[in-house]
């Protein structure tokens, strides 16, 4: 039978929980590697460690079979892919956060502002199902500056503690989804991955 192919992020906040679960599955990963990819130690399976967005479109394109990642990278990148289980860890909140003081009265108020996020499919999606439009300014990190230098009015980022925010100067105004780990397969789920 042909190895099952794991993608797991290689090094970041769900990188540990992820290769822990895995072997209390029975498999068992060689510690201290840096390698893309490895083959197991008792399980025939192969490990890739991939960049977190990468996770779907390989899990999409066969190149994986299954993947371990957050359900918000899941749904912003929009891949044929499947959510098998939802494994309890990597919990966050993708919130819209607003500078302290600004207090609209409800999410109409929202309507015409911009907002700065990592997450313009999904912030996208829930201005739409609620009728708004506003100004996504997309960028890929330090989100949450980018009120205090001008950039924009608001933002929409992954919110745990809610620290950062806090240093920031900035409060969590609207959740709009709740994250956590998934795996994930491709649609098509083959005999190998039903064994697993
Ligand atoms: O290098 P690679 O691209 O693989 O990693 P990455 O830097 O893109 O991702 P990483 O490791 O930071 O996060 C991986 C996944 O962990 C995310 O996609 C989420 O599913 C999940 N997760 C859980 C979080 C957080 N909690 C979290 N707090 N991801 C990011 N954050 C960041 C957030 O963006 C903000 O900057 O932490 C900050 C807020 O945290 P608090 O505790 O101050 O609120
Ligand atoms: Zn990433």
């Amino acid at each position: 039978m042909e190895k099952l192919r794991i993608a797991v992020q290689k090094s970041g906040r769900l990188s540990e929980d992820s290769l822990k679960l895995l072997k209390e599955c029975g498999i068992g990963v060689p510690a201290g590697n840096n390698q893309l990819k490895i083959s197991t130690e008792n399980f025939d399976a192969e490990i890739l460690f991939l960049r977190d967005d990468d996770i779907p479109e390989y899990v999409q394109d066969g190149v994986a079979d299954i993947g371990f990642v957050g359900e918000n990278v899941v749904l912003e990148k929009n891949k044929e892919t499947e959510i098998v289980e939802r494994l309890g860890y990597g919990k966050c909140r993708l919130s819209i956060a607003l500078p302290k003081g600004k207090k609209p009265k409800n999410i109409q108020a929202l309507d015409g502002i911009k907002i700065a996020t990592s997450y313009p499919v999904i912030l996208q999606g829930w201005l739409k199902k609620n009728k708004l439009k506003a100004d996504i300014h997309e960028i890929s990190g330090s989100v949450e500056i980018a009120p205090r230098i001008g950039l924009a009015d608001a933002i929409c980022d992954l919110v745990s503690s809610g620290s950062t925010l806090f240093s920031n100067e900035l409060y969590e105004y609207e959740t709009i989804l709740k994250s956590e780990a998934v795996l994930i397969s491709g649609k098509n789920i083959s005999k190998k991955e039903q064994h697993f």
